[in-house]
């Protein structure tokens, strides 16, 4: 330990090197186990549709609850939108210390996911999330928050560790292998799948981890049960984020999506206002097809 460094410091310092080495760190206990209990009744009422509308929805069959109402759905976007509880998660305190030390004092979220995978459901394929949500400094990064044990065996987040450190945005296709979503893949990357390590952990533990680092999921091969995250995602708040739709007359390079979440310190942007412009809706599963 450096002198005149306290303990707390020095592990902040190690989490932090950590995270700029590998491209991700593992936060034990954002959630209390009450608070996850919390969050898993509310992914129920937000599938059974009581916190708002969920687009895409409306094609899961009338009168189901509990489990077989769950099995309907993958993963639902944005579900902040519609949920006052996600959106309090977003601010889980144990994850914003750790992102003001990765990222800056000042932090904003424009995405929420709740993946519910049931067992036999798909994962999603290499990918880097910086490729789906651009920020102009780099500084895209998600906390991924277990609401079940995530083991291998039902369908675990896996990463290249050091692959975030090229900076490179690496090539992506259309794949249709049956234990991936309709997600596209990344390839031609200079990593093998036997560099990559599983990341396992106890439910409200979160992987953080950078927007270039590259991961996937593998299907849930459990012979029951679900395979539940809180995915959120966050930036820097002094980088625009040209994503979405720009408006037209505006420059791609000025475009700046105002639908987010102030999490941490100020909003040097504040003078623009916030939109609404994202809306809570699921992903397509595979039962129904890939959209192509
Ligand atoms: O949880 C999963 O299965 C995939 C999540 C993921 O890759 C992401 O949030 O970027």
């Amino acid at each position: 330990m450096t002198a005149g460094v306290t303990v707390h410091e020095a592990v902040d310092q190690e989490m932090v090197r950590g995270f700029h080495r590998d491209g991700f760190v593992v936060v034990g206990d954002v959630l209390s186990a009450p608070e996850v209990a919390a969050v898993l009744a509310e992914t129920e009422r937000l599938c059974a549709g009581e916190l708002g509308r969920i687009a895409g929805a409306d094609t899961a069959p009338a009168g189901l609850s509990g489990d077989e109402l769950l099995r309907q759905f993958l993963c639902i976007h944005q579900p902040h939108k519609v949920s006052s509880l996600v959106r309090e998660v977003m601010s889980a305190p144990r994850v914003i210390t750790a992102l003001t030390k990765i990222i800056g004092p000042n932090i904003k979220a424009m995405q929420s996911m709740v993946f519910i995978k049931a067992s036999g459901k798909p994962g999603q394929p290499w990918h880097q999330d910086e490729f789906f949500i651009p920020t102009r400094d780099r500084s895209l990064t998600a906390a991924w928050i277990a609401l079940d044990d995530v083991t291998v065996d039902n369908g675990c987040l896996w990463v290249l560790p050091g692959s975030h450190r090229r900076g490179v945005l690496y090539p992506d296709r259309v794949q249709d292998h049956p234990d991936f979503d309709c997600s596209i893949e990344a390839y031609d990357f200079p990593y093998e799948d036997q560099d990559a390590v599983p990341v396992e952990m106890p439910a409200g533990s979160a992987v953080i981890f950078n927007g270039y680092l590259l991961h996937r999921s593998l299907k849930n091969s459990g012979r029951d049960g679900f395979r539940r995250a809180l995915v959120n995602h966050y930036m820097s708040a002094e980088s625009l984020l040209p994503w979405g739709q720009v408006p037209e007359g505006v420059h791609v390079a000025k475009h700046d999506h105002r639908d987010v979440v102030l999490v941490a310190g100020t909003d040097p942007y504040a003078y623009k206002g916030l939109a609404d412009l994202t809306s809570a809706h699921t992903r397509p599963d595979k039962d129904g097809g890939c959209d192509r």
